[in-house]
């Protein structure tokens, strides 16, 4: 039984073919800076956009075409799902795929029978992860749809719902230990608050903070190593999310005492919502050894809210790598498509074409950043940029054997700062746009 009869393996074709089921760029055993693309991009297919998204928004229904479902959150249906997505992951040849328990299996009528359904369904992704080689970047807990969590779950207001949610991950990251997940991710769903009138802050973040040392202690219990990963999200669903961006998470894991337990998945139309640019949010995390994985997709610069786009944009791929090849790549986290197709492109072939693009314009991106690292002309103008810390006081002050007194004196004798070069920004902006 085929779910996509029309589509067969989709191959590398190279920049001049002309089918849209080719990888143009994506060559998944092409060298880039002595790794295969494949090894490097480490691309990833989500199992709730692709194989849980309806289509439906705030202002309509239902309009994706799924022949394959029969309308139920049935366990039956669950079963029948693993067999569509593996036949669609197979066949796009992305590596990894990443899901949240409630994407990929229903709840029951108590947390033993949720369980008891969540193993069902990981034995059968187990037999297909073993049978096609697809692996899984990460598994997480979906804490934000169920009623329950109204009001969050590591930081509600009751506390039983807190109990709900560790018991949830605990058996989240059980399942993602169980089929070899190599990464663990907390995004903060509910985890926030409308109004700070009815809010304890201090308490909902000590108890948030609480809540991760005891998911650290249990998978240390049975042996997951996978990375945990924070996803920050500066809005949505709550006003204010506590993991607002990368700079709120570091801070928190840092006054937590979780600085070895987690790294950031960094997410491009979060980063935006949140005011910066994904290449800061990047950058911002990596320098400081936190970047651990993206969730790579794009907003509308038109509309405000997180409309989760596959990525397009060459200049935005091109950014994100250059700091992911500085860094020597991504793994054990990867480039996880958290995108969805717009409601209007509601054939199953659509999520062909969007993942096709994605890998496409980071491959791309990969291609044109390797090149801009490898020429050196921007690491030259940087480097010659800061050069006044190379030798001479500002060597001095790096080292740490100067104080103000010493500053002063240095001053107070030359009179006057030496000048400062040009930022030559534009011809920067140039210089990239000749490797795009
Ligand atoms: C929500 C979001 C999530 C996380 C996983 O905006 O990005 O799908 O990636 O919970
Ligand atoms: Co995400």
């Amino acid at each position: 039984m085929s779910y996509f009869p029309e589509v067969s393996k989709i191959e590398f074709e190279g920049p001049d073919s002309r089918n849209p089921l080719a990888y143009k760029y994506y060559n998944a055993s092409e060298t880039l800076c002595g790794k295969s693309m494949e090894e490097l991009l480490r691309f990833s297919v989500c199992y709730w956009h692709t194989f849980r998204g309806t289509g439906v928004d705030p202002f309509g229904a239902p309009t994706m075409d799924r022949p394959w479902e029969d309308g139920t959150d049935s366990v039956d249906m669950a079963l029948k799902r693993v067999d569509v997505a593996f036949e669609f992951i197979e066949k796009l040849g992305a590596p990894f795929y990443c899901w949240h328990d409630r994407d990929v299996a229903p709840e029951g009528s108590s947390l033993k029978e949720t369980n008891e359904i969540l193993d069902r369904v990981a034995a059968k992704l187990k037999a297909e992860q073993e049978r096609t080689g697809i692996k899984l970047l990460w598994g997480t807990a979906n804490m934000f749809s169920n009623p329950r969590f109204m009001h969050g779950a590591a930081t509600s207001c009751n506390a039983d719902v807190f109990a709900y949610g560790a018991a949830q991950v605990k058996k989240a990251i059980e399942v993602t230990h169980e089929l070899g997940g190599e990464n663990y991710v907390f995004w903060g769903g509910r985890e926030g608050y409308h109004n700070l009138f009815n809010t304890d802050m201090k308490r909902e973040l000590d108890h948030l903070a609480s809540f991760m040392h005891m998911a650290h202690e249990h998978a240390k219990s049975i042996g997951f190593t996978g990375q945990f990963l924070f996803e920050p999200k500066p809005k949505e669903p709550t006003k204010h999310q506590y993991d607002f961006d990368a700079a709120a998470c570091l801070n928190f894991i840092r006054s937590n005492g979780l600085e070895d337990v987690v790294k950031l998945n960094i997410e491009t139309n979060h980063a935006t919502l949140a005011g910066h640019t994904m290449m800061h949010e990047l950058e911002y995390s990596s320098m400081q050894g936190y970047l651990g994985s993206i969730d790579a997709n794009t907003g509308d610069l038109l509309l405000g809210w997180d409309t989760d786009q596959f990525p397009t944009d060459i200049y935005l791929t091109t950014q994100c790598m250059l700091v992911i090849l500085k860094q020597g790549g991504l793994a054990p986290g990867g480039i996880n498509f958290d995108a969805k197709v717009r409601r209007e492109s509601f054939e199953p072939i659509d999520l062909f074409y969007a993942h096709i693009g994605g890998m496409d314009t980071f491959a791309r991106g990969a291609k044109i950043a390797a090149k801009i690292i490898e020429e050196g002309r921007l690491a030259e103008i940087v480097t010659n940029r800061y050069s006044s810390w190379d030798s001479g006081i500002g060597a001095k002050i790096e080292a740490g054997e100067v104080n103000f007194a010493d500053l002063e004196t240095y001053m107070l004798k030359k009179g006057e700062a030496d000048p400062s070069g040009s930022g030559r920004q534009e011809l920067i902006e140039n210089l990239i746009n000749e490797y795009i």
